[in-house]
């Protein structure tokens, strides 16, 4: 299977806490403040990487988690930071955040890429807390949390025209005429069965070409092999029709045509407005004429071209058509430009929640782990700080209306607190 789309979980690591330590050293009886910092928690970021083709990397791993920032440690010694963990995906990958379905980045070239999920940084040391007046900090700061996030990888691939058109319809064959690639072909229907790009080089110019599996009638509701692979045209600046002109098994070609079309427009809208071309193809299989009838069938439908693989006829028209205008051909847009300009930010999670359990009001949260884990509880100016931040942030007066009184127990952040505001 190729795999084109699948969703992933990352998460960065949490910052390491600050340490609070005193130097200790002969003949100094109070040493000052030596606790060093908290290294930072590792980012995982996506990079386009050019030697990917899929994503079935994915198939069996789908989590990647970067470990945490080291704690600091006495006589200032500063906690090691994480290393990124590094994603690698093929070009043309298209990042969504599955929460708010918004898109993260579009990794176009090889080299792109987007951070999705920032490292926590480390928290300070109680020697960072020193000053004129502050001799003897006896708290430091806990790391900032890591986060998590839910991502949907999907593969667009790049290419500048699609082929399309029913199972055998000759489609591979053509790509291997005006490409130098090798697809599978083969007079049996569905050989194709999954996307391949080629790269057509004609009089100085350079254009890549997709070939992918048959369409069918239905195919939108699943018949044959769908139509999901047709995120592989999106991109694409014009749509080839592949048409059998032989039409061995009875078809009719124009009919064929109108079917394909319809496919198309069920998988988008946008789709069925993308420039098409026709291209009957087979021609030395049928009678000089039935392409003439064919032709007037077609009228003004579309541009159209004759051609066969097998002799050629008509293919260097065809390449040199191509180079002449897709270039010209405006690139479609996956999406609103705008939304990609802008710096993608992901939602912040709230600093807290309240929740009620058994009777007792419980507060969690990253923010609220963060000033637990910084304060220190037998220490004055520490839990000064802790009780500012409680009124500052909102959570005294929410926890006050919730009806909270002298001597009740409160959960912060797993620990047990008595309510003595
Ligand atoms: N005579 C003749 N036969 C052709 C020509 N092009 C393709 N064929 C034959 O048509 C059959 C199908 O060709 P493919 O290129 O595999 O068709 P496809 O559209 O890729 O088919 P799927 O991948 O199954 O959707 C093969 O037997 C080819 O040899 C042509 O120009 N002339
Ligand atoms: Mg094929």
């Amino acid at each position: 299977m190729f795999y084109d789309h699948v969703n992933i979980e990352v998460r960065s690591g949490d910052g390491g806490n600050g340490a609070v330590s005193f130097r200790r050293e002969k003949y100094i009886p109070n040493g000052g403040p030596d606790g060093g910092n908290g290294g930072r928690g590792g980012s995982v970021l996506i990079r386009a990487d050019d030697k990917k083709n899929t994503l079935l990397d994915f198939r069996y791993k789908r989590k990647f988690w970067a470990d945490h920032g080291e704690g600091g440690g006495k006589r200032n010694r500063n906690g090691k930071s994480a290393e990124p963990v590094v994603i690698l995906v093929p070009p043309g990958t298209v990042i969504r955040d599955l929460e708010t379905d918004r898109l993260v980045a579009d990794l176009v070239s090889a080299g792109d890429e987007v951070v999705v999920a920032e490292g926590g940084t480390g928290g300070m040391g109680n020697a960072f807390f020193k000053n004129s007046v502050r001799q003897a900090p006896q708290f430091a700061k806990a790391g900032r949390s890591g986060v998590e996030r839910r991502l949907s990888l999907e593969l667009k691939l790049l290419a500048d025209v699609a082929l399309a058109g029913f199972p055998n319809a000759g489609k591979s064959t053509l790509l291997s005429v005006l490409t130098a690639a090798t697809p599978k072909i083969a007079a049996y229907p569905f050989t194709t069965l999954e996307p391949q790009l080629g790269v057509l080089q004609y009089d100085h110019q350079t254009l890549v070409l997709a070939d992918v599996p048959g369409l069918v009638e239905g195919a939108a509701e699943g018949a044959g092999m769908g139509i999901g692979f047709l995120r592989h045209i999106e991109r694409s600046r014009l749509i080839l029709h592949v048409i059998d002109a032989a039409a061995m098994d009875g078809r009719d070609p124009f009919e064929d045509y109108r079917v394909i079309r319809r496919e198309l427009a069920s998988y988008s809208s946008a789709l069925s407005e993308r420039e098409q071309w026709i291209v009957l193809t087979k021609s030395d299989a049928v009678d000089p004429s039935r392409i003439l009838e064919l032709k007037s069938q077609f009228g003004d439908t579309a541009l159209l071209f004759v051609v066969s693989a097998v002799t050629h006829d008509g293919i260097d028209s065809l390449k040199q058509a191509l180079v002449n205008a897709v270039p010209q051909m405006p690139k479609p847009a996956l999406y609103d430009e705008s939304e990609l300009k802008k710096v993608f930010r992901f939602e912040e999670a709230p600093r807290y929640e309240i929740r009620e359990d058994d009777g007792h009001l419980v507060v969690t949260g990253n923010w609220i782990r963060e000033l637990v884990q910084s304060t220190n509880f037998t220490d004055r100016e520490s839990l000064r700080f802790f009780e500012r931040q409680i009124r500052h942030h909102g959570l005294y007066d929410e926890l006050v209306q919730l009806g909270i009184k002298e001597g009740d127990t409160v959960y912060l952040a797993g620990s047990e607190f008595e309510w003595v505001f």
